[in-house]
């Protein structure tokens, strides 16, 4: 069963600071492993990555055959039946759309003292995309990394893909065409993620690693960063809806198992200011998990990290999902625009009944890259942002060395830092000899 609450409960403070605490994610400690793996591809190149895909994926490689050919990736995406293609077309350029209005500024100023000043927003060179094999290999994930990598001009885009038995999924493969992606390797895990770091003969270094993972691909991108960017470590995938009475609960109910199916360890939360509501949802919900495909799944989520939360008003639902901060927050009340408003921790927000957060999984237009885990207190999903930098930019003229170059040689002098302060030092004395 899944957690009743109510606001009015003397014990509801407690128990809702247990549902914020519940630890979900049992990772292994992989680290020790992952550690070996990362230390071989460095030391063997090729030769390891070769040798951990036999013996990981049950694949015989060879430096040549590592990488997808272009027949091969059309071959593959020959596969895939017209209205899947023509999905995936349309969910590509919505993605597209969206992350192309992403786009930062870059600025130029002058201050009041003559200073040039700004930024200059600059792509990575090369970025690498990690796609999971197995039952996590989504092709909308494909999607939603590289189309923001390739809007934000990444110059070079590869994707590790492992192929477990040799078996592709012809829809990565389309939907890495479609978003520019050319280089596709056929390996994964820890050893992929090492590659991709470090390089290997065949396979050229990238600057930045994104994409989703199992425990071992996620300890492999902790310990590469540094050497090169990474995204973020994503957990089970979560959504907490915000519902009011006139809602079809049967909806409300298919909401909460989307995110549910992904994951046992998934989180799906309803706050309804209607108890009875609450009540026919959950309802829903256990009439839906008798035949749902994935329904073992699914009701592993909700029986160990579902909840129904009763509130007095929306205010107070506004301010518990905000204690949540959740990666999806679903607003189907009368007014979400005003609801919306309050909400200021979420990853993403559906405003409305007609949106459901599946909508934005595929083909809305925002990334599903979202932040996990209460992350979005202090994070927000995957941009155009992710595959830039931004470098300032600062030019004095020599009115504006004299207006501010002294306090820059007073602090220098504070911090016992000599050539600082002799550098400004040097042009303020050739200015005062003019
Ligand atoms: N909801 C998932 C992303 C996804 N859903 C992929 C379907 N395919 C994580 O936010
Ligand atoms: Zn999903």
């Amino acid at each position: 069963m899944p957690m009743f609450l109510d606001t009015l409960d003397a014990g509801f403070e407690a128990a809702f600071r247990d549902l914020l605490a519940a630890k979900r994610e049992d990772t292994p400690d992989v680290d020790d492993i992952v550690a070996g793996i990362i230390a071989d591809v460095r030391a063997r190149g090729d030769a390891a990555v070769i040798e951990l895909t036999a013996r990981f994926d049950r694949l015989e490689l060879t430096p040549e055959t590592l990488v997808f050919t272009p027949e091969e990736i059309d071959a593959e995406c020959a596969k895939v039946p017209e209205h899947e293609r023509r999905a995936l077309e349309q969910a590509a350029e919505r993605i597209r759309a969206y992350h192309v209005r992403q786009m930062p500024q870059d600025q130029r100023w002058t201050d009041p003292e003559g200073a040039s000043l700004g930024w200059r927003w600059t792509p990575v060179s090369a970025a690498g995309l990690y796609v999971p094999g197995g039952l996590a290999s989504y092709p909308s994930s494909v999607l939603m990394n590289a189309i923001p990598a390739q809007v934000a001009g990444v110059e070079r885009l590869v994707i590790c893909a492992p192929t477990p038995d040799g078996k592709a999924n012809p829809l990565v493969l389309l939907a890495a065409r479609m978003a520019g992606v050319k280089t596709i390797y056929r390996i994964g895990g820890a050893q992929a993620i090492a590659a991709m770091a470090y390089g290997t003969a065949t396979i050229a270094p990238v600057d930045k690693i994104t994409g989703p993972g199992n425990a071992f691909v996620a300890a492999a991108k902790r310990r590469v960063f540094g050497r090169v960017g990474i995204d973020m470590i994503a957990g089970p995938s979560e959504i907490l809806v915000i519902a009011d009475a006139d809602n079809d609960p049967d909806w409300v109910a298919l909401d909460l198992l989307s995110q549910a199916e992904h994951d046992e360890s998934a989180q799906s939360i309803l706050i309804t200011d209607d108890a009875g509501f609450g009540q026919r949802v959950a309802a829903a919900v256990a009439a839906r998990l008798e035949t749902l495909e994935r329904r073992k799944i699914a009701a592993a989520s909700w029986r160990d990290f579902g909840a129904v939360i009763v509130v007095r008003d929306l205010n107070e639902a506004a301010t518990l999902s905000n204690r949540v901060a959740p990666e999806h927050l679903e607003l189907c009340v009368a007014d979400p625009e005003a609801l919306a408003e309050k909400i200021t921790h979420a990853g993403a927000i559906f405003l409305g009944q007609w949106t459901p957060e599946a909508i934005g999984d595929y083909v809305g237009g925002p990334n599903h890259v979202l932040p996990t885990a209460r992350s979005a207190r202090f994070s927000s999903g995957l941009s155009v942002m992710d595959f830039l930098k931004r470098t300032t930019l600062a030019k004095m003229t020599p009115e504006a060395l004299r207006a501010i170059g002294p306090a820059a040689q007073t602090l220098a002098v504070s911090e016992s830092l000599q050539a600082h302060g002799l550098s400004v030092r040097a042009r303020l004395d050739r200015l005062n000899e003019r």
